[in-house]
């Protein structure tokens, strides 16, 4: 405003001359025509002259004065705002001086059981901080503070900027600042609210529903039930949560965050206490939860813990396991595996990977990196099924375990085989836009032979019999991820059985496979169920030479024993 009130005042000075000119103009040409007029003239243009210098000195002087009114006013304005602030303020020197508080500062901190000074001097530290910092960057130095301070039970925002006292006395310079304290207590409360209130989907599942069901009898099946099931309600009502039955032996269970960490505390006591309900027979009953907070939407989290629960299953059930913040944290877990396992599983996935591998245009086969006798077996049953199928396929291999040499050499002899086992360029060379990788005996991404394989492949198979780990592979189109099994050879074997096709195994392969089972069950005594003995029986339907097998591998069985 003042300045446009000065450009006004310019114009108009410049005007005034103007006319002030035309009139002398007019005034000596009036003389000229008639002699008698100069007096008069020389009168009136004094006179107007005279006029026109005391309106503008009054003018000048209205103006100043209405600017001066302008300064006093904006300076009150700013000194009464500062002053009766909303908001507590504080200007502070960055030597620690408070300079001055507003009277809302004076309320609000100075009655409370605190020290206010000390949470000053903590910014003013950080302040100083900041400057040094800077100073090192030779940037100019002005700068804003933003932090977030709690004082009691009140969440505050303290805003200011700084800039460079003006002391010729002091020979270090000195900053200063205003600090505004803006409360947003309800704004962090309202925060918390909404991180506890978050939604977090689960599943339940009856582990040996199966089990349980078969073999108690049909008088107190329903009473035990009944009690397995009230657990489950009891435990959903005490953390306020929905619980739904959605099948014989699954649960879907809907929780919010604040309610799952209390479950995570507890440790998850529901998984012992159903352990403690009385079944015949021997029969514990375990469960199975997976919870996920992972998605932007309840169908996202869904799909989550169908995964997390997946992982729970596989590492053998009787565990909760909570996907919270994008970790996992595990609960529960200690009874022993007990088998549960369909035929049903093994045909289905028999029948998809040949659908799979038909369509393929070649297949590589590829196991965990230093391979054992059932990675190398496992692959070699695959390798005949392929085959069989009228497919190429390669099996990976650059690493070899303990004693696995005295095999290759022996496969190797045959001329089928000393093209089958490729390196890890071989291997890559070979991908085709329909290549299918099936990885066996592992199902960890860092643990394959060739990591990079994972990525160049599209369609990936998994097929093991580890627990199950976070570190699995994401992508796979199939898997066949059972950790009842023995090993990777068992369910290949499985695999082999139930193709429908007429698949002869060399005698080389039907050795392989039986001395993948043969190292992994540590000679059928770990881990070895029905199925690992059924396998057994059909590779000796193969035409398997036991004795040979035990030949090769006694230097191999006992090193592997002495480990
Ligand atoms: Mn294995």
């Amino acid at each position: 405003m003042p300045n446009s009130n000065y450009k006004n005042w310019e114009t108009f000075i410049s005007r005034t001359k103007l006319y002030l000119i035309i009139i002398g103009i007019l005034i000596i040409t009036i003389c000229i025509l008639n002699y008698r007029l100069i007096v008069p003239g020389i009168i009136v243009y004094a006179l107007i002259i005279a006029y026109t210098n005391w309106t503008d000195n009054k003018r000048k002087a209205e103006l100043s004065e209405q600017l001066k009114d302008l300064t006093l006013n904006v300076n009150t304005t700013a000194k009464t705002t500062l002053i009766n602030s909303p908001f507590p303020l504080a200007i502070v020197e960055t030597n620690g001086n408070i300079i001055w508080k507003s009277e809302k500062f004076v309320t609000e901190f100075e009655s409370l059981d605190i020290n206010i000074n000390e949470y000053l001097s903590e910014i003013v530290k950080s302040i100083k901080l900041t400057i040094e910092n800077k100073e090192d960057n030779k940037e100019k130095i002005k700068g804003t503070v933003n932090t977030n301070l709690k004082i009691q039970n009140k969440d505050y925002k303290v805003l200011g900027s700084y800039v460079k006292s003006h002391k010729h006395h002091s020979k270090e310079q000195e900053y200063t600042t205003i600090l505004y304290f803006i409360e947003d207590t309800y704004l962090k409360n309202l925060e918390q609210k909404v991180k506890d209130f978050k939604m977090c989907v689960g599943m339940i599942m009856i582990d040996n529903y199966e089990e349980i069901s078969q073999r108690i009898s049909s008088e107190i099946k329903p009473q035990i039930i009944a009690k397995m099931e009230k657990y489950i309600y009891d435990w959903a009502s005490k953390y306020n949560s929905l619980v739904i039955k959605t099948d014989r032996d699954a649960f879907f269970c809907l929780m919010e965050k604040k309610y799952l960490k209390q479950a995570e505390k507890d440790k998850f006591s529901i998984l012992d206490e159903v352990k403690d309900i009385d079944v015949p027979d021997m029969l514990q009953p375990t469960l199975s939860i997976g919870f996920s907070d992972d998605g932007e939407n309840n169908v996202e989290k869904a799909e989550s813990a169908r995964t997390v629960i997946d992982i729970a299953l596989g590492r053998g059930g009787d565990q909760a396991i909570v996907k919270m913040d994008g970790r996992y944290q595990f609960f529960g877990g200690r009874t022993q595996e007990v088998e549960k396992r369909t035929k049903v599983k093994a045909r289905i996935v028999s029948h998809a990977l040949r659908e799979l591998i038909s369509e393929a245009d070649n297949v590589i086969l590829m196991g965990h990196s230093n391979g054992d006798m059932d990675s190398i077996g496992s692959s070699m049953g695959l390798y005949r099924l392929i085959k069989t199928l009228g497919k190429e396929a390669k099996i990976v291999n650059e690493t070899t375990g303990i004693g696995l040499d005295n095999f290759l050499t022996e496969a190797k002899k045959s001329e089928e085989y000393q093209d089958a086992f490729v390196t890890k360029q071989e291997a890559i060379n070979s991908i085709k836009p329909n290549t299918v990788l099936i990885v066996v005996d592992t199902h960890k991404k860092n643990y394959v032979e060739v990591p990079e394989l994972l990525e160049k492949v599209n369609k990936i198979v998994i097929i093991d019999h580890h627990r199950r780990s976070t570190d699995y592979i994401e992508n796979a189109i199939l898997t066949f991820h059972e950790v009842y099994a023995s090993s990777a050879s068992e369910l290949v074997t499985e695999i082999l059985e139930y193709s429908q096709l007429d698949i002869e195994l060399t005698q080389i392969e039907v050795e392989a496979l039986y001395a993948g089972i043969m190292l992994d069950t540590k000679n059928f005594t770990f881990k070895t169920g029905v199925r690992t003995f059924e396998a057994a029986a059909y590779l000796r339907k193969c035409g398997l030479d036991i004795i040979k097998v035990k030949k090769w591998f006694q230097s191999d069985l006992q090193t592997y024993q002495i480990r």
